[in-house]
């Protein structure tokens, strides 16, 4: 808390991290348009290998906002939808990932998120997490952090719960920035 986070304009690979429902898809979509206002080009990767909905999610906001999208609908690989993604938005500035989620942190996902690290080499790595969990968020972010080396927070939903500011100096500690 305290520290202001200046999102970086420059050339750059962001992975959004976080459990299912906590706002992933759609802070994707919202942090690309952000990005495409400031003036570089921005496309975005469905790697949610969990949820079949998920590549119409995304898929619908980036049409609806004119911001490139690549997904291999059906494909659990996300190795080979990062060497496919990265190959096809190798044009944009920005490449965002939106990864699958899972309803509690586990092995499964720990082992997927270790995967696209090492397969898309992010520079920033933000959690994205719902401001209506509370102080729960702080046992998230410690999970999520041991795993992969965090960058960033991103709350969510601060429009419609109280709770937000437990949840912002909940991640504070780990993650030590934190931005919406
Ligand atoms: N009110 C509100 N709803 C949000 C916000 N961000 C996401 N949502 C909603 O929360 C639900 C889950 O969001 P989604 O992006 O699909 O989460 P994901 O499972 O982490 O990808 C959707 O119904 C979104 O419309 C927000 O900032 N405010
Ligand atoms: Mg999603």
């Amino acid at each position: 808390m305290g520290e202001k986070h200046e999102p970086r304009l420059q050339k750059q690979r962001i992975l959004m991290l976080g459990l299912f429902g906590s706002g992933k898809t759609t802070s994707t979509a919202k942090l690309a348009k952000f990005y495409q206002s400031r003036g570089l080009k921005t496309g975005v990767i469905c790697c949610d290998t969990f949820r079949p909905a998920a590549f119409e999610q995304l898929m619908q906001l980036s049409e609806a906002n004119g911001i490139p999208f690549f997904g291999l609908k059906g494909e659990t690989s996300a190795p080979k939808i990062i060497k496919a993604g990265l190959d096809k938005l190798k044009d944009n500035d920005v490449i965002i990932l939106d990864s699958s989620g899972r309803s509690a942190f586990d092995s499964d996902l720990q082992k997927e998120l270790k995967q696209i690290s090492e397969a898309f080499e992010p520079n920033e790595r933000f959690l994205v997490i719902s401001a209506d969990i509370g102080q729960v968020a702080g046992k998230q972010a410690t999970e999520f952090n041991a795993s992969v080396p965090l960058t960033g927070v991103i709350v969510t939903k601060m429009d419609g719960s109280g709770k937000g500011g437990g949840a912002l100096s909940a991640v504070s500690q780990p993650a030590q920035k934190s931005h919406s």
